[in-house]
Order: C-alpha cells, then structure tokens, then sequence
C-alpha cells in the first residue's frame, strides 16, 4: 500500500496573542481530549462521539446580543416587531433543542448535510444549538399562536469571512389562516392595503413567478390559494423592507436600494424564496421564506390551516442598515464600537482602526523667550508619522513648557 506524501497544510490557527499554533495539531488535540461532561448556560451535560461544541462558542451562549440595550441587532428587533404590532414577539427561548425538533419535525432528510458534526454543533447525539429560529416553528404553531415574531440567537459551523459568523441572530415570522373562504378573504383585503402602502416604496425590488416549476406547489395545495399566501409572504416582506430601508439606505431617487427575490429550497416549505440586497457591490443575502408545507402544520396539529414563515438574518440587515462593513463589529466590546450606538436610533457606522487607540503623552521644553504655536507641532506630527495620528490636544502650556498630548493609531 502507497502511503499518501501530500505536503501537509501550511493552515495556522491564531490564538488571541496571535501565535500560531499548526492547525494539525490543534485539531488532533481537540478529538484526544473530550472531557465526559460539557457546562453549558450553567448546566452539565454528557459528553458522546457527537460532541463538538467549543469554548468559544459555549461563552457566546449567555450574551444574548439581540435584548442588549442600544446594540443594533436590539434596534433591529424593537423595528421589527413595531412593523408586526399585531403579532406575538417571542424571544426567550432556550438554544438547546433536540435535532428531532431542529430538524425531523421540518421534514429534513436523514442526509441532509446540516445534520452532519461538521456543519452543527453538538452537545451530544441528543442535544444541540439551534442552527435556525425554525428549530421553534412546531412548537409555537402548536401553542396556538396564529400571528408570531421569534428573535434568537442561532448556531452553524460555519465559512469565516466579513458576512458569516458562527453566532448570529434570526427572527423568525410566521402567519397562517384557517383553510377556507374566511382564510383566503382575511389574505385578499390584507394583499390590497399592503399593495396601496407600497405603491410609496422608493426601493428597486426585482421579483420572481410566486410558482414555478421548480419552486412549485404543494399537492395538497389549491395553487390559488398558494398564489395568495406567496403573495401575502411577499408583500409582508416587501412592507418590512420598505419600513427598515426605505427613506434610509441610498434610498434616494437616483440611487434606489437594490432588492431581489431569488427562488430557494427548504425542506418544510415550497414555494419558497431567499431576499437579496445589493450591499457594498455585491448581492447579500438578508432572508428566506416560503409557504408552510402541510407535514409541518400537522406535525404542529393545525392541519387545518395554511400559511407562511420567514427567517431574517439580522447582522445582515443591521450590516445595511447602520453601514457596518464586516459581521464581527457585532461582537466587539471596544467602546468605539458600543459607543456609537443607542438604543431606538439608526446612525450610519463610522469606521475606526482595527488596531486599539494607543496615547502617547509628549512633553518637551522650548528655549527661554520663544513661543510655539500648537499647528507649527502638528505640521511636525504629520511630517513624522502622517496620518496613522489622528488627534494631537495642547494639555497644558506653563512658563515656557508646553505639553502636548497625542493620539495616535
Ligand atoms: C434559514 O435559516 C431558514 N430557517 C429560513 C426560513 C424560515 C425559511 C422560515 C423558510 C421559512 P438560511 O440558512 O438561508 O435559512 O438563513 C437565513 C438567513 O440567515 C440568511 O439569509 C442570512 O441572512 C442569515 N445567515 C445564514 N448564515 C449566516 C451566518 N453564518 N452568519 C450570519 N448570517 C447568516
Ligand atoms: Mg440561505
């Protein structure tokens, strides 16, 4: 047997101080050393071949970004949930959820690569962190709940790059009428207020046939009836949109925002779609949704009911809403970052250093009988170090010794 003499990756893992360690090593010490029991949110649980979750994303776990006053996924929700105020708003809902209720009770097939231990993370074969807000659709449609809104916290083993993280937020949406004339009534004259509302959007939407062949109906379905809850899920969507963006992000009239309706595919509905806005030059996916396939709502015993369901990324949203160029500004603790922010008011991101502020206090004496104005010093500063200085204060001038203070990147 030929034994494989590949060069192994040249792949460096980065801890915080920023040596590195091989990856190899890293990865083979993590699979050696599972301990029998993990703590999470203060409880312990066993250990099994599935467990997978990391320190890092177990701190993630308590912060709960979304209901920290003045951060932006916590303004994002608050718009959210003042555009649906005849909606329920649910948001305290644990992350630990059964892949039974994350997965089966969706329909999910028993290969679907989400389930895989590369894709989510486990606290063990019977336990793991919600990868989407739909891991509560069954539950809350059996509570009864016909109108709701959902906001948590959701998990995915995950690409790194400036628009996808590990942690993120979802708010989930959900409408469903009862099967029949009354339903179907409630919808048409709910599509014609929304259809006059948005005939004010100043926002460029491009869309998609409510069905087609690939993105079809369900056969239980009457595709007229199907026809209006895609269209109710649209226009809904559209109204949201318009209410976050519109009159906000380059909204202007000669510089509209870019939206598009793509077609897509869940396993719990169809038809069903994905919403992408024109972000920074290139199309970001913000949403996905779909008309409720019926397994779903008799999983939830209401099967006499017919309706729609979206899940909204909300870094995504608050990335176009306040201009925040990479996801990861959403976690940080810098006070240039929180600072920026209250709660109840969209501002437009301004950009810092990625490098923390550094002071450097300067202090110097000037030769008896001669003076020296404050931007003579500056020019120096910016003959010296250019522009990496970006504040430079006079902090006290006495008898001659003038002290200068800067701030520099
Ligand atoms: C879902 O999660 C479905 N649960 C949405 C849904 C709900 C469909 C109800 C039908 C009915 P998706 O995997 O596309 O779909 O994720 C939804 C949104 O979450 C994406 O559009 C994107 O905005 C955001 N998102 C997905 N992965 C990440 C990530 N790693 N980091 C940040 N945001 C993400
Ligand atoms: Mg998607």
């Amino acid at each position: 047997m030929r034994v494989a003499t590949m060069r192994s990756p040249r792949l460096l893992l980065r801890n915080v101080n920023g040596r590195g360690i091989p990856a190899r090593r890293r990865l083979a010490n993590l699979s050696a050393q599972r301990p029998s029991h993990v703590t999470v949110l203060g409880e312990q649980y066993p250990t099994d071949h599935m467990t997978n979750i990391s320190p890092t994303i177990v701190s993630k776990l308590p912060l709960k970004l979304h209901t920290q006053p003045s951060h932006p996924l916590s303004t994002l929700r608050a718009l959210i949930e003042s555009h649906f105020p005849t909606y329920a708003h649910l948001s305290s809902l644990s992350p630990l959820v059964t892949p039974y209720q994350n997965f089966d009770l969706l329909s999910f097939p028993a290969d679907h690569p989400g389930r895989s231990v590369t894709d989510s993370y486990y606290i063990n074969k019977d336990l793991m962190l919600r990868t989407h807000t739909s891991a509560h659709e069954v539950d809350v449609f059996g509570r009864g709940e016909t109108k709701w809104l959902l906001t948590a916290d959701v998990y995915r083993r995950d690409e790194i790059d400036g628009s996808h993280y590990p942690v993120f937020h979802q708010t989930e949406g959900a409408r469903i009428v009862s099967a029949n004339a009354t339903g179907m009534k409630e919808l048409e004259e709910d599509n014609e207020r929304l259809v006059a509302h948005l005939e004010r959007s100043n926002i460029e939407i491009e869309d998609v046939p409510h069905l087609s062949p690939a993105n079809p109906c369900q056969p239980a379905h009457d595709p007229k009836h199907t026809e209006l809850i895609a269209k109710n899920l649209k226009l809904s969507l559209n109204s949201l949109m318009l209410h976050l963006f519109g009159g906000r992000v380059g909204a202007t009239a000669g510089n509209p925002l870019k939206v598009r309706w793509i077609e897509a595919s869940f396993p719990w509905t169809t038809p069903s779609f994905e919403v992408e806005v024109f972000f920074r030059g290139k199309w970001l996916e913000i949403l996905g949704c779909g008309v409720v396939r019926q397994a779903t709502l008799d999983n939830a015993n209401v099967p006499d009911k017919l309706g729609w369901a979206f899940g909204l990324g909300l870094e995504r949203i608050a990335m176009v809403l306040y201009s925040i160029p990479d996801i990861r500004l959403f976690w940080s603790r810098d006070p240039r970052f929180l600072s920026q922010f209250q709660q109840g008011e969209i501002t437009t991101f301004k950009p810092y250093s990625k490098y923390p502020a550094c002071f450097k206090d300067v202090s110097f004496w000037l030769p008896q009988g001669e003076t020296l104005h404050e931007n003579d010093f500056c020019d120096l500063v910016r003959d010296v170090a250019g522009d990496v200085v970006e504040d430079v204060k006079l902090a006290s001038l006495c008898s001659g010794m003038s002290k200068l203070a800067l701030t520099c990147e």
